[in-house]
């Protein structure tokens, strides 16, 4: 494709405003700005800006408006959706936001952060430990994903069962707006009832309504008491049935509830260092049972072994490991974070980032799981994930030694297929990963009517150019 001619003056402007830090031009420097990890895109663009502060986002923001220039918005890049990549027209200038890096206000009395977009969710959950609190969000690509990135995309992760998902997590935001205003509503009020709840617009809206450039976190107090136990489970049903009865003993402990497929497990085994058979027997399904509490004395680990025991007598579970210590602890949520990884190694595989109501979730990964192998033989569904709050990753690894381009090619018909069931269960085609390039597509199939028109008329009185992240979200 001939390179798309750059609006005159654009770049000379933008390098005058940013200085050699603030704007990459370099074909090598840029790379790694224009495809996902999963390499399932590969964009274009005229350079990458990286403001260093709020004031810098908003006068390139403007810029791009006087000069018709479509950005593409960037935080860690670790969108499974394609959300973070420019398209193939090289017109789009990616907008990065790793320079806004600080943390402006850490407050363990008001229990709120202060956090600028380009701040790397991890740093974020270590400056509330510091603080002596708790960040809680937690998510596989906790150390490259950034708080701009995962409130665009209302990120959940696995403790959204106890503290819900990223917009639950945040009070205020400041955001620059597509004309290049800056709004700043960096309230940290827990009672604001003022109008339209403008902040939440913005989450989920992968940067398609402005960009989010800080944000007022909640913080909680830090678990002082906690246990942990890895599961093998009779069957879904069982797995499920466990889950409801920690929660009946004490919700408010249960800090993530997982579910694994044997399949997934072994695919760790097999492909991860340091990984090895969690339990004596292999099984079919395992859960990872996560409690913490912020008393001391809450006994968890009693409460976990009463649980467990009563479990292991009515045979919902078969076998159960304890662990002993943090590192014990964080061994065994390895072999549930590292699923991704372990897919990735296995060979190409097909995610379905789907959730329906808690109480549908075993019929739903049996009815997939079955439907899946009829369409390819020899494809192993790989279900796993958030089974608390009902999002499953009801991914599909292709069949051993099949060409994985033929069996990516049949991605949309592997999709088409566990959606048609999730929709019959009264779930949603998208729990937690955003629409990003992917699903634009089927926003109209699952949206559409009165809820796509609302969302177009909201997108078009805010950015009528339509320069914000298009390609993204909006068919
Ligand atoms: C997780 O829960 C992520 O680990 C990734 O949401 C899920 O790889 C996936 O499908
Ligand atoms: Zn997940």
């Amino acid at each position: 494709m001939p390179d798309a001619p750059t609006p005159a003056g654009l770049l000379d402007r933008l390098h005058a405003l940013l200085g050699p830090r603030g704007l990459l031009t370099d074909p090598g420097d840029i790379a790694p700005h224009l495809s996902d990890w999963r390499a399932l895109y590969q964009g274009r663009a005229l350079a990458v800006a990286r403001p260093a502060d709020t004031a810098e986002v908003a006068t390139v923001v403007k810029l791009a408006q006087e000069t018709g220039t479509p950005i593409t918005v960037q935080g860690g890049n670790t969108s499974m959706v394609g959300g973070a990549v420019p398209d193939e027209s090289g017109r789009h200038l990616v907008l990065s936001l790793a320079r806004l890096n600080r943390i402006r206000d850490c407050d363990p009395v008001d229990m709120t952060m202060t956090a600028e977009a380009g701040v790397v969710l991890k740093t974020a959950q270590n400056a509330a430990q510091d603080a002596g609190c708790l960040f809680p969000l937690s998510l596989g690509a906790e150390g490259t994903a950034t708080i701009g990135g995962v409130l665009s995309t209302n990120a959940g992760g696995n403790t959204t069962v106890r503290y819900g998902n990223a917009r639950e997590l945040m009070l205020g935001l400041e955001v620059v707006l597509p004309d290049g205003q800056v709004w700043n509503g960096l309230r940290r009020l827990r009672k604001d009832n003022t109008g339209y709840a403008l902040r939440h617009l913005f989450v989920g809206a992968e940067g398609t309504l402005g960009i989010v450039t800080a944000a007022v976190l909640r913080m909680f107090p830090r678990p002082r008491d906690t246990a942990l136990a890895l599961c093998a489970v009779a069957d879904e049903d069982a797995a499920l049935g466990l889950f409801r009865r920690f929660r009946d003993r004490d919700e408010s402990a249960v800090r993530a509830f997982e579910y694994m497929s044997g399949t997934g497990v072994d695919f760790c085994v097999q492909h991860i260092e340091g990984i090895g058979p969690p339990l004596s027997d292999r099984a079919d399904h395992y859960v990872l049972v996560d409690l913490a509490s912020p008393r001391p004395d809450a006994g968890l680990r009693d409460m976990a072994e009463g649980v467990l025991g009563e479990a292991m007598e009515e045979g919902i579970v078969l076998d159960a490991v304890l662990a002993e210590s943090e590192a014990q602890a964080q061994k065994l949520w390895r072999i549930r974070e590292e699923h991704p990884e372990a897919q990735k190694r296995e060979g190409a595989s097909v995610k379905n980032d789907v959730s329906v109501p808690v109480s549908k979730v075993p019929e739903m990964i049996r009815r997939c799981s079955a439907a899946l192998v009829e369409l390819i033989p020899g494809s192993r569904p790989v279900p796993f994930g958030h089974i608390g709050d009902g999002n499953i990753h009801m991914n599909l690894e292709q069949p051993p030694g099949m060409d994985p381009a033929a069996f990516l090619a049949r991605s949309h018909d592997i999709m088409d297929c566990v959606n048609a069931i999730v929709r019959d269960l009264d779930g949603s085609f998208s729990a937690e990963h955003g629409i990003g390039r992917l699903k634009t597509d089927m926003m109209e199939e699952w949206r559409g009517g009165a809820e796509l028109d609302a969302m177009k008329r909201i997108k078009a009185a805010l950015d009528p150019a339509g320069l914000m992240n298009p390609g993204k979200v909006l068919p």
